[in-house]
């Protein structure tokens, strides 16, 4: 049984999020609406490396973004991968769900489609982003995604923050979403997990969401988060679930860094963690009586 409002959003920035998007469920508005201003709030930070604007250069050193979100009642879905030149993706991936039969564009014509839509088109590079690319351009190293797997971020930066929020309102009723730019240096088109839906979020309306963070080359051949929240449909905790969902990758032999965030719809929560990419991850969790932040270890 639903108890919402609640909201719940990953890493750091979990707590600043929720704050946006809690007033919204609180005045008894949707989860979606929370969902969209969580996220957006995470994409438009000017100094976040790893979602939205400014961070995260592909190796030809543009910014290039991607996105998912559900809503619920209707399990539709909606998605953009490798958007480029528009800043609030999950609100672009709103646009997919919402005004289209389709569940993902990408690349040139997702930013065809953002600008269809109205959004603007303006550059995601700052000058952490430019320097950052410029630094490794200047090595003259082709980027690690054709290294052997498995691979680790360079240079002792933490590895991952893709922000992932799931809420439900009082209407008991589900939205889950996540927004990221990826990894550094990726190859020029890659797209990742989080606008796939079941690996880098999912949700259920009968049952709850789950959202997850790190590398994502390996967790899409995994679909975690599909797996966590089918776990939690036959009973398992949040918890158990997200350590179920990891294990089956750790277990096949990837070296591989990720972490995940689950929520029923009853409000139990949990999350689990591998690897040094994602050390250090946290999810915060908002209701009415008030915001917690969680650790995972
Ligand atoms: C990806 N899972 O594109 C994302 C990366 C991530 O914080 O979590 N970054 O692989």
């Amino acid at each position: 049984k639903a108890t919402g409002p609640f909201i719940l959003t990953t890493w750091d920035f979990g707590p600043g999020a929720n704050e946006e998007g809690w007033p919204i469920i609180a005045a008894g508005g949707s989860a979606l609406d929370a969902v969209e201003k969580a996220i957006n709030y995470v994409e438009l930070l000017p100094d976040e490396y790893w979602v939205g604007y400014g961070g995260v250069p592909n190796e030809v050193g543009e910014t290039t973004l991607d996105a998912t979100i559900l809503w619920g009642p209707t399990h539709d879905w909606g998605g953009v991968g490798c958007l480029k030149r528009v800043k609030r993706a999950i609100s672009v991936a709103r646009k997919v769900m919402e005004e289209t039969q389709h569940t993902l564009i990408v690349g040139d014509d997702a930013t065809r489609f953002a600008a269809r839509m109205g959004f603007a088109e303006t550059s995601l590079t700052n000058v952490r982003s430019q320097t950052r690319w410029e630094e490794w351009a200047a090595k003259g190293e082709p980027t690690d995604a054709f290294n052997p797997e498995p691979i680790g971020t360079p240079d002792g930066l933490p590895g991952h923050d893709t922000v992932g929020t799931i809420a439900v309102d009082a209407d008991g009723n589900l939205s889950v979403g996540c927004s990221t730019n990826g990894r550094e240096f990726k190859i020029p088109g890659r797209v990742g997990d989080s606008p796939i839906p079941g690996a880098g979020s999912y949700g259920d309306q009968e049952v709850g969401g789950a959202v997850a963070t790190g590398n994502g080359d390996v967790m899409m051949r995994f679909l975690p988060c599909y797996h966590a929240v089918e776990l939690m449909r036959h009973g398992m905790p949040p918890q158990l679930a997200c350590e179920a969902a990891i294990k089956r990758i750790t277990d096949r032999g990837y070296q591989f860094g990720g972490g995940m965030a689950a929520i029923g719809m009853d409000g139990r929560h949990g999350g689990a963690q591998a690897g040094w990419e994602t050390e250090g991850f946290s999810y915060s969790v908002r209701d009415a009586s008030g915001n917690v932040k969680v650790p995972v270890v």
